[in-house]
C-alpha cells in the first residue's frame, strides 16, 4: 500500500490569490504550473469539505493541455482525503455536464472539473479548477469563498507517495484505501440522453437525408457528440468535425460563436450548407446552433425550446416554468406568459439556477452566453441542447429558421447583441462602472433622443437577487437601464477572465412588426448603442473604438 505522504509549504505560498468563482479558479497554464499552486487549491478544497469516508469523488477534465498532471495530483490528494471511491474518465476526459450527470447517478459526494471553458488552450493557453457539489451544480459562493479563505493558511498539503495511474484505459485501481475506477466518459451521459429524446425520431430524421455539421472544436464536445451522434443516431461519419480533443484545441479558440466559429460558420452560408449547424465549447456545456445562412440567437434558442418542450418525451408532462439570466432576452418570458408558467429572472451564472432546479420551479434554464440546460443535471449541456433541436425538427418537420421565424411571428422579435470590450485596465472598467452607478438616480425620466417613437428611461439600477428559494442576496450583478418601451441596455464586468478585464454591453428592443423582423440586429439596435456610448463613454474608458467581440 502506497504510503501517506505530508509535505510542508510556506502558508500562502505560492496561493490562488483569486478567489474561485462560479467558474472555479482560472489561470494560465504557466501560473497552475508553478509548484504547489494546484496542489495548494486542492488542499484547501479538502480541508474544507467534511470527512471524505465512503464518500464518491469525480474527477475530469476537457482534455486540455495540464490536464494529465493535474489528474494524477488531485488523484493522490483524494486519496490522502480518505474518499472510498474515485470515478475517473479515460484519458482525463470528461466533458462538464457528464461531470454533472455522473456525480448525480452515482450519488458522489461532489466532482472536481478541469477547464477553463471557453477560453483558449496550450502551454501559453489556460487553465481552471472547479468543484460542484452533491447536486452535481457549480459550489455555491458559501464554499467558494470557504476554499479562497483556507487557500491563504494552507501550510500542509496531504498526499500519496506512487506512480501516476495508467489513465488510458478503463480499470480498477487502489490507491492507499480508495478505488479509483477510470471510466468511459460517455456511457453514463448518453443513457441520460435516451431517456430524454425521441432517438427513434431522430434516427429517421437522419435517415431521410437530413444533414448536420456539429464542430466539437478540438474540445471535449467530440467524444460524446460522435457517440451519439454518428454511433446511435445514424447520422452519416464526418458529420462531428474537430471531434478529437487536443491539449490546445488545434489552436482554436473553442468558444462557439459566430466570432470564433467562423469554419461553421462559412460552411452554413454555402449553397451546399447543410440543414443545420452546431458547435459546443471547451468543456461542451454551451452550444451554438445555426441554420442554412442563419444564426439562431441563443435567447431565441432558449425560448423555441420552451414553447415547444412538451413535444419532447423528457418535458411532455410540460414545464413546471423557467429562468433565465438578467442579461438573456426576455424572448423566453412571452414564452412562458403563453404557457402559463412562471419565468425567474436571475444573476449570470449556472449556480444561480441550483436552487430554482432542485427546488422543482424551473425545469429549463438559459443565458445569452450560448448556454441551454434543464433539470437533468445542474449544468448547461451543449449536445444535450443540440439534441433537442433534432428532435423538435424531427416532431414538427420545421427547419431551424422556420422555428426562429414562427416565434418572431408570434411573439415579436426580441433584437440582440452583447458587445464585449476584453483586455481592458481594471481601474478603467472599474471607473466606467462606478461612473454609471453614480448616475443611476438621475436616470428614470430623462426623455431619451433618436429613437424611432419618444422614450423615456423607466429604470435604471443595479441588479439585486433574491434567491426565491433560500432567500440569500447576491448585490451589483450589472447595472441595467430600461426604456419605457421595455428596450434595455445592461453593463457588466466579466468574471471569467484572465486578462485584465472584459467590459460586457448587452442590447436588448423588442419589434412586434414583422416587416421589420429581417433588420441586422447591429442596425436594429443602433440607437441603443449610440445611447450606451452616450451614457458610459464606453470608447473613453475603454480605449477601444470598436468592441473586441460582437455576438
Ligand atoms: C461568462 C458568461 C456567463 C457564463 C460563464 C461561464 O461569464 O457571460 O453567462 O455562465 O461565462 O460559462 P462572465 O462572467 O465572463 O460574463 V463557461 O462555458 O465557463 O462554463
Ligand atoms: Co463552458
Amino acid at each position: 500500500m502506497p504510503p501517506l505522504t505530508t509535505q510542508t509549504t510556506q502558508p500562502t505560498q505560492p496561493y490562488p490569490g483569486q478567489r474561485p468563482g462560479t467558474s472555479g479558479l482560472r489561470k494560465k497554464v504557466s501560473v497552475f504550473q508553478q509548484p504547489r499552486y494546484l496542489d495548494n487549491f486542492v488542499q484547501a478544497l479538502f480541508d474544507v469539505l467534511p470527512d471524505a469516508g465512503g464518500q464518491t469523488l469525480v474527477v475530469g477534465g476537457d482534455g486540455r493541455f495540464h490536464n494529465r498532471v493535474a489528474i494524477q495530483t488531485i488523484l493522490r490528494m483524494a486519496a490522502a482525503k480518505g474518499y472510498a471511491r474515485v470515478l475517473v474518465g479515460q484519458g482525463g476526459i470528461l466533458s462538464t455536464p457528464a461531470v454533472s450527470a455522473l456525480i448525480r447517478h452515482h450519488r458522489a459526494s461532489g466532482g472536481i472539473v478541469l477547464s477553463a471553458s471557453h477560453n483558449p488552450g496550450g502551454p501559453e493557453g489556460d487553465f481552471g479548477i472547479k468543484y460542484n457539489i452533491a447536486n452535481g451544480g457549480p459550489a455555491p459562493e458559501s464554499v467558494t469563498e470557504a476554499i479562497y479563505r483556507r487557500s491563504l493558511e494552507v501550510s500542509t498539503l496531504h498526499s500519496i507517495d506512487s506512480p501516476d495511474l495508467p489513465l488510458d484505459t478503463l480499470g480498477q485501481h487502489t490507491l492507499h484505501h480508495t478505488l479509483v475506477e477510470v471510466i468511459d466518459p460517455v456511457t453514463t451521459y448518453a443513457e441520460l440522453m435516451r431517456g430524454l429524446f425521441d432517438f427513434e425520431a431522430i434516427r429517421a430524421l437522419f435517415a431521410s437525408g437530413f444533414r448536420l455539421r456539429y464542430d466539437a472544436m478540438n474540445a471535449v464536445g467530440g467524444p460524446y457528440a460522435k457517440a451519439l451522434l454518428e454511433g446511435e443516431l445514424g447520422a452519416p461519419a464526418g458529420t462531428v468535425v474537430n471531434a478529437v480533443p487536443l491539449e490546445d484545441f488545434g489552436g482554436l479558440h473553442p468558444d462557439p460563436n459566430p466570432v470564433n466559429a467562423t469554419d461553421l460558420v462559412q460552411h452554413m452560408a454555402r449553397p451546399d450548407a447543410p440543414d443545420m449547424g452546431a458547435a459546443s465549447d471547451g468543456d461542451a456545456d454551451r452550444n451554438m446552433i445555426l441554420g442554412r445562412g442563419f444564426a439562431v440567437s441563443p435567447s431565441d434558442s432558449l425560448a423555441v425550446l420552451a414553447a415547444h418542450a412538451a413535444r419532447v418525451p423528457g418535458y411532455a408532462r410540460g414545464l413546471q416554468g423557467v429562468a433565465r439570466s438578467m442579461p438573456t432576452s426576455t424572448a423566453v418570458d412571452r414564452v412562458a406568459r403563453r404557457l402559463g408558467i412562471p419565468c425567474f429572472e436571475t444573476p449570470t451564472g449556472w449556480k444561480f439556477f441550483g436552487n430554482l432546479l432542485d427546488a422543482g420551479r424551473a425545469t429549463l434554464c438559459g443565458e445569452e452566453s450560448y448556454g441551454t440546460g434543464s433539470d437533468h443535471v445542474r449544468e448547461k449541456d451543449g449536445l444535450w441542447a443540440v439534441l433537442f433541436w433534432l428532435n423538435l425538427i424531427a416532431a414538427t418537420g420545421q427547419s431551424v429558421p422556420e422555428l426562429v421565424q414562427a416565434l418572431w411571428r408570434t411573439d415579436g422579435r426580441c433584437f440582440y447583441s452583447r458587445h464585449d470590450y476584453e483586455g481592458i485596465a481594471s481601474d478603467r472598467a472599474e471607473a466606467l462602472m462606478q461612473g454609471l452607478r453614480e448616475q443611476l438616480p438621475t436616470l428614470p425620466g430623462r426623455a431619451v433622443p433618436g429613437l424611432a417613437s419618444p422614450q423615456t428611461i423607466a429604470l435604471a439600477d443595479d441588479f439585486a437577487y433574491t434567491d426565491p428559494v433560500d432567500g440569500s442576496i447576491s448585490q451589483r450583478q450589472g447595472v441595467r437601464i430600461v426604456l419605457s418601451d421595455g428596450s434595455r441596455l445592461v453593463f457588466r464586468l466579466s468574471g471569467t477572465g484572465t486578462e485584465g478585464a472584459t467590459l460586457r454591453l448587452y442590447l436588448e428592443r423588442h419589434e412586434a412588426d414583422p416587416a421589420r423582423h429581417s433588420l441586422d440586429a447591429q442596425i436594429a439596435l443602433a440607437p441603443l448603442i449610440a445611447l450606451a456610448e452616450a451614457l458610459a463613454r464606453v470608447r473613453h474608458f475603454t480605449g477601444l473604438e470598436q468592441p473586441s467581440v460582437t455576438t
